[in-house]
């Protein structure tokens, strides 16, 4: 393969030791306009496969496109190095975390590198040094000291095959199983640090509007997972049976209290549990029937009677299913006339069910009008607002106003806002990641916070254990206390590794700081983030939590951003035949033999054409070779002329009109890229780049001699288009084509090159483009309809003057008679019934009327491209105005459309 192509091997590897030579990804100490791109992160698990490959080579071109645009940039790479998978691994290896962990970072550092990202390995960071770590100790020690860290006993989710806890986020799936290890997750009761996101559940919220750098999917995802609800906690006093207590419920739908027909509590609540241990029923519900996954609602009644706050009537009680007791209150009232799922519960206990809200009549008003009849709820419930109803004084009250008048008139009852977001469970039982802070004394302190100078708690050497090998470590775990000194010891729990990234983006801006986390001033530069690249399966967890701790630095510590992430983008997947690239389907392409085979330019440029960042696309063998022919071919385009002693003059002069088609393309192709780049619709700009390398060979081949001037910029400005996705060959082209170089002078990298600049409106050239595409088209169509074998002259026609002011006027008019309104025109009047006739052209077509150049740029632009026409049929072509042309082929011009007439 290597042979009929360019020498990829020996291109990358020189200029990846050149660059490393020369320290050209070192970020700058002076900023003045500052860019941070950044790649989330990987977990080291030994292998770059695809999705890293492209989720790190679109921050590697746009971090490389905004150098060359000329900003400061920042461009980091670490390694998210604690979690699970390590630990199983060392065991399983009989080795030690640390180890494996450094190996496998020192391979993917390896393997990145031979991708040629632009990284400054002088920031590189890994969460599992305690130079890291200890940062999250004293975060820990920040949020406990602002009230936001709190120790709880508390039901979590328990994998039994791991052996540890999982935040809610890590449980999947409707039957609840373990995002590692795919085990069915248990309860259990644990002593649980907690951080207390929920204080700042409302500005989590209400900031995602202003987010409007992030896709709209991301931030209704967070929008959900936060989940904020107004309601109204009503009091029922519930009794019988030796029970008298006051029982809260939430409700959205305090209108509907009129129509509650009974009371629910969740299988858990304290209720409940006194009852199990009295009624055989309630017990046997909660314990073998009660399936709060389950598609329909299930309950035992009680024998209970709670009091509806609002009416005085009572309810019966029951225990059910699709009460979840970490929502609202864990109890609520049902009605089954106005909520689906009460409805259905009433059909299977028969209930009653009680219609108390209408549908709103046309044109109602609630001071004048009669309450309206009542709708039929036997079949369904009726869920929209609309009009109180059988609902006493609050009858005719249009649903908010209901809930607003009950909320204030029944004692107990309060506006409350509820979220579907719980604080945050750090604690894992866990021994690869970071230890938590606290000791525990065996005398009365309690949990006591390791102080600040004694951070980092560094991890003892690894002991092979089942569970967790922090509680083997007896000599690491006694310690003293630090306010009585006496004996105490040291807590087994570590965090949850998302507390790691949490705030990594900022210690990339002063990551060898000894004394803070972060560098505020540094901070200040770079902060925040302004294009995050990465998967979407971090859509929830990881972001929410980056943005809750960037805030909290921002209260606690001064970071003077509230958001971390300007700009988010979700890559998409790398598949191949239509399915996710995965070991467990067996359909790894692996990104080191594409590498091998055919460079890196080549894997990055081919996975960046293929589809838009965030699009999935599939892996194709044979579009991974066209790329490589086509870089392929333009070194060969740049080797011709370099060999040509930077010219193909021959005797013969350069024709203008060719060099300004070429000239004029170059423009466009930078106009339309550099649009392109910055949107990050990578496929888009090189498509553009792709095209003028192709017509810079059709200007060397066809239209010889070629304008050296023309041809040396085409050239440079294709290699600088696509250096932010193909470094090493544009680095390798560029100083063939940059020959200013004194002798002894370093000559300058592509990377630093000036991004290229032209005055060029895309919407003109497009229109230019479309003209000439049009044209050769309706030159195609003719000699195949014609059957003409061998045209001896083709003649292209220009529309007359007046054809453009007619269309002009044709665009911007509203006019119902438009034919009226061109007459208007004198010169066009003149024209007698080819203005007529065109006219009503104009007046069929108008929905559809598209603005075209002006007349004389059109002559100019047919001009300019007739060698491409003149090539493609092997026949002279001319470029003719109106006034110079036969009558009967001008009557066929129209603007953008110009008549053709061709010689046999
Ligand atoms: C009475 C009512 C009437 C309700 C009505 C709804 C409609 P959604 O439905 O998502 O807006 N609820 C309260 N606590 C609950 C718990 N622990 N488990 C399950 N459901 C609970 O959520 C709000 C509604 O969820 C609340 O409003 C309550 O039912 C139910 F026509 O109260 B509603
Ligand atoms: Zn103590």
């Amino acid at each position: 393969m290597s042979q009929e192509g360019y020498d990829h091997t020996a291109v990358e590897k020189r200029w990846q030791e050149a660059w490393a030579d020369a320290s050209v990804y070192r970020t700058p100490d002076d900023v003045d306009d500052p860019t941070y791109v950044l790649g989330m992160y990987p977990y080291p698990s030994g292998k770059l496969h695809m999705g890293h490959v492209r989720n790190y080579t679109i921050t590697d071109a746009y971090a490389r496109y905004r150098r060359m645009r000329g900003d400061d940039v920042l461009h980091p790479m670490g390694w998210d190095a604690f979690g699970l998978p390590a630990e199983n691994a060392a065991k399983e290896r009989d080795t030690n975390p640390r180890d494996w962990t450094f190996d496998c970072i020192d391979t993917m550092r390896g393997q990145m590198r031979s991708m040629g990202f632009g990284y400054d390995w002088d920031r590189e960071i890994a969460t599992c040094t305690p130079d890291y770590y200890e940062w999250n100790q004293w975060l820990f020690r920040r949020f406990h000291e602002e009230g936001l860290a709190e120790q709880r006993d508390a039901e979590v989710n328990w994998c039994p095959d791991c052996e540890t806890v999982l935040a809610d986020e890590q449980v999947e799936g409707e039957d609840e199983r373990c995002w590692r290890c795919d085990h069915l997750v248990e309860q259990r009761e644990l002593e649980q640090w907690f951080l207390s996101i929920t204080e700042y559940a409302d500005e989590l919220l209400d900031c995602i509007d202003d987010l409007d750098g992030w896709p709209d999917s991301v931030r209704q995802m967070q929008r959900n997972w936060i989940g904020r609800q107004e309601g109204t906690r009503l009091t029922f006093a519930v009794s019988g049976d030796g029970v008298d207590e006051s029982v809260e419920a939430f409700t959205t739908r305090a209108d509907t209290a009129f129509g509650a027909t009974f009371f629910a509590l969740a299988p858990d609540h304290p209720i409940t549990e006194e009852l199990v241990a009295a009624d055989d029923d309630v017990r046997e519900f909660v314990e073998e029937v009660a399936d709060p996954e389950g598609d329909e609602p299930n309950g035992v009644a009680t024998g209970l009677t709670a009091t509806n706050p609002v009416t005085g009537a009572e309810l019966p009680v029951f225990v059910a299913d699709f009460v979840l007791s970490d929502v609202g209150t864990g109890a609520l009232m049902g009605v089954p006339g106005h909520d689906d799922r009460d409805h259905a519960f009433a059909e299977k206990t028969g209930v009653d069910v009680v219609p108390v809200v209408a549908p709103e009549p046309e044109g109602y008003d609630p001071e004048t009008d009669a309450v309206p009849d009542a709708p039929d709820v036997s079949e369904a419930a009726f869920t929209d607002d609309g009009v109180a109803v059988n609902s006493g004084d609050y009858s005719g009250l249009r649903s908010a106003d209901a809930r607003a008048a009950i909320t204030a008139d029944t004692d107990g009852a309060a506006l409350t806002t509820q979220y579907r977001l719980r604080d945050w469970g750090i604690s894992r039982q866990r021994y690869w990641g970071t230890p938590i802070p606290v000791v525990h004394c065996h005398d009365d302190c309690g949990s006591v916070l390791v102080p600040e100078a004694d951070l980092p708690v560094e991890l003892p050497e690894f002991i092979n254990t089942t569970g967790n090998p922090l509680d083997a470590a007896e000599e690491w775990k006694a310690t003293t206390c630090p306010e009585c000194g006496g004996p105490a010891t040291r807590e087994t729990d570590t965090m949850d590794t998302f507390v790691d990234s949490s705030w990594y983006f900022l210690r990339y801006v002063s990551p060898d700081l000894a004394d803070a986390p972060f560098d505020p001033d540094r901070a200040d530069d770079w902060m925040p983030v302004d294009q995050y690249v990465g998967g979407i399966e971090h859509a929830v967890m990881h972001l929410l939590y980056s943005r809750f701790v960037t805030k909290f630095l921002a209260d606690a510590e001064g970071l003077t951003t509230r958001e971390p992430f300007t700009n988010l983008l979700a890559q998409g997947m790398v598949q191949l035949d239509g399915e996710k690239m995965s070991k467990s389907v067996g359909n790894v392409v692996s990104p080191q033999r594409i590498v091998d085979e055919y460079g890196a330019d080549t894997a990055r440029l081919f996975m960046m054409q293929a589809a838009q960042p965030e699009r999935d696309f599939d892996w194709s063998e044979e579009g991974v070779r066209s790329t490589y022919r086509f870089i392929t071919r333009l070194t060969r385009l740049v080797e011709e002329y370099a060999n040509a002693g930077g010219s193909t003059v021959t005797d013969a002069d350069p024709d203008p009109a060719v060099a300004a088609y070429v000239d004029d393309e170059i423009d466009a192709a930078v106009a339309v890229a550099t649009e392109e780049y910055d949107d990050l619709t990578f496929n888009v700009a090189l498509r553009e780049a792709q095209g003028l390398v192709g017509t810079l060979r059709n200007y060397v081949d066809y239209a010889a001699p070629a304008d050296p001037a023309v041809l040396n910029r085409g050239l440079s400005v294709a290699v600088r288009l696509l250096a932010p996705v193909t470094p090493h060959v544009a680095e390798e082209l560029y100083e063939t084509l940059e020959t200013d170089a004194e002798p002894g002078e370093t000559p300058a990298f592509a990377v630093d090159a000036d991004w290229p600049t032209s005055d060029a409106d895309r919407g003109t050239a497009e229109m230019r483009r479309r003209l000439v595409e049009n044209t050769r088209e309706d030159v195609r169509q003719i000699v195949d309809v014609a059957g003409i074998e061998d045209p001896s002259a083709i003649d292209v026609v220009i529309a007359p003057d007046w054809k453009y002011d007619a269309l002009e006027i044709a665009i911007a008019s509203d006019a119902d008679n438009l034919i009226g309104e061109l007459m208007q025109e004198s010169h066009i009047r003149e024209e007698g019934d080819a203005a007529a006739a065109y006219g009503q052209d104009l007046q069929a077509e108008r929905e559809a009327l598209s603005e075209t150049l002006p007349g004389d740029d059109e002559y100019e632009a047919l001009r300019a491209a007739a060698w491409l026409i003149e090539r493609e049929f092997d026949a002279p072509v001319s470029v003719t105005r109106a006034a110079d042309a036969a009558d009967d082929v001008v009557r066929k011009a129209e603007p953008g459309r110009p008549a053709i007439d061709i010689t046999e």
